[in-house]
């Protein structure tokens, strides 16, 4: 796929930057039922507003919570989310 995990990461990076001034302040604004955890509908929204492609948008939401989610609860908790983010440059 013509999409590379760094391009979607720095996609989300770039939504993160313009949009919110902290990644916390993303993480509660996408986590819709506030119950402290990402789930994919959370994840497809996100990805939507990063302008990845509708095409790719589920499967790519359901690699990054396969790809976050440390404790394998099938949804991603800000401690999975900050630590994912640590990767990037993002703080
Ligand atoms: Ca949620
Ligand atoms: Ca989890």
């Amino acid at each position: 796929m013509a999409w590379s995990r760094k391009k979607i990461v720095e996609n989300i990076e770039d939504l993160m930057r313009s949009k919110f001034t902290h990644p916390k302040d993303a993480f509660d604004y996408y986590d819709q039922n506030k119950d402290g955890e990402l789930d994919k509908d959370d994840f497809k929204r996100l990805l939507k507003e990063a302008k990845v492609s509708p095409i790719i948008r589920g499967l790519v939401a359901e690699f990054m919570i396969q790809t976050f989610d440390a404790n394998e609860d099938g949804t991603v908790n800000w401690d999975e989310f900050q630590t994912a983010i640590g990767e990037t440059d993002l703080k």
